[in-house]
């Protein structure tokens, strides 16, 4: 049986890629920060299925305890290690730009010095993300393109991105990125645009909340369902070649169109109920991400299976169901 350790495993990928890892036979270690609050709802469904339980392993770890991840290392001699460990959201990190890197970048840098010291036979995902194209007006944005971060967040994911290059070029370890074009679900956290909006049609229609307020309508990304890209985190680590890979569905749309179907798909009028608030605008914007998944398709034989207006109106029906229930 292989074993797998997630970092960040209480985040919406973590959850969704110990669900397929266990449906795949792993014993899979899932590593959590410690938080007043318990914030495992994302994974509580594997607690309460007795086959599941038996093969997850939850333990307490940290990004910035280099002694800790060292210990994990020792103690759970992993197969496969995905670092999906995050301070994720890009507007936050204008506002705490040190944690964002200490977590991101650093946290990184520690886990690969343990990875390299403890079990370099095992093989290593990084969790890289499209953001760190940032500023670059060329698109679509493949694996070839220029990375010109637009905020700490990026700025913090390009230097784990490099220092996972260097380490694999340097010290020949099986570590390959996955280049994620924004991923969404019923899991996403609620201040991420997509489930802020459906989240807010759903309540709106329900009668509990009657506004919602966003920032910049215009901003154009490249949106997918989170199931279907831990599947291509997977089949990273079951090439022979450890490489980087561009995660994406090739389709790019406004924030305004996810709007218009969400609200469409719930009978509601944006107009009556959408406010722009001039605070949630960012101090820099990363105006259009478009991804060209042509490598993922060729050499990993990955597509993803759900589409923009698929995902949408999935996600809004989840967090309907979640009120009625
Ligand atoms: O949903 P977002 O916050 O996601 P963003 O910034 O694109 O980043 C996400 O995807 C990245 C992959 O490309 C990940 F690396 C990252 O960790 C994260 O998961 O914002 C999407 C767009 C932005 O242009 C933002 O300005 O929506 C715009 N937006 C408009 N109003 C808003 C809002 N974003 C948020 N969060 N909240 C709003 O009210």
């Amino acid at each position: 049986m292989k074993t797998a350790l997630i970092t960040g495993i209480t985040g919406q990928d973590g959850s969704y890629l110990a669900d397929l890892l266990l449906s795949k036979g792993y014993k899979v270690v899932g590593v959590k920060r410690r938080t007043s609050l318990i914030s495992t709802d994302r994974i509580d469904h594997v607690f309460n299925d007795p086959d599941l339980i038996m093969n997850f392993n939850l333990v307490y770890g940290n990004m910035n305890d280099s002694g800790c991840l060292h210990r994990l290392l020792i103690e759970h001699q992993p197969d496969e290690i995905y670092n999906l460990a995050a301070q994720s959201h890009v507007r936050v990190s204008f506002d705490t730009p040190e944690e964002t890197t200490e977590i991101v970048a650093m946290g990184t840098l520690r886990l690969l010095e343990a990875y390299r010291n403890i079990c370099p036979e095992a093989k290593f995902y990084q969790a890289s993300s499209s953001e760190m194209f940032g500023d670059n007006p060329e698109n679509p944005q493949s694996e070839a393109t220029r990375l010109m971060p637009a905020s700490p967040y990026a700025c913090a994911k390009t230097y784990a991105h490099n220092l996972c290059r260097n380490y694999r070029e340097s010290y020949g370890l099986h570590i390959s990125s996955g280049i994620l074009f924004n991923h969404e679900s019923p899991r996403r956290g609620e201040t991420f645009v997509t489930r802020k909006i459906t989240r807010a049609a759903a309540r709106i229609k329900m009668g509990l909340q009657d506004s919602l307020y966003l920032g910049n309508l215009d901003a154009k990304r490249d949106w997918g369902f989170a199931g279907d890209y831990v599947e291509a985190m997977w089949m990273m680590l079951q090439q022979e070649v450890p490489d980087d890979y561009v995660v994406a569905t090739g389709e790019t749309h406004t924030v305004k169109e996810f709007l218009e179907v969400v609200f469409k798909h719930a009978g509601l009028d944006i107009d009556e109920y959408v406010k722009i608030d001039e605070r949630l605008f960012r101090p820099h914007e990363v105006p259009l991400l478009l991804g060209d998944p042509t490598k993922a398709k060729e050499k990993l034989g990955w597509e993803p299976k759900t589409r923009f207006e698929g995902l949408a109106k999935l996600m809004y029906d989840a967090d309907l169901r979640g009120l009625v229930r």
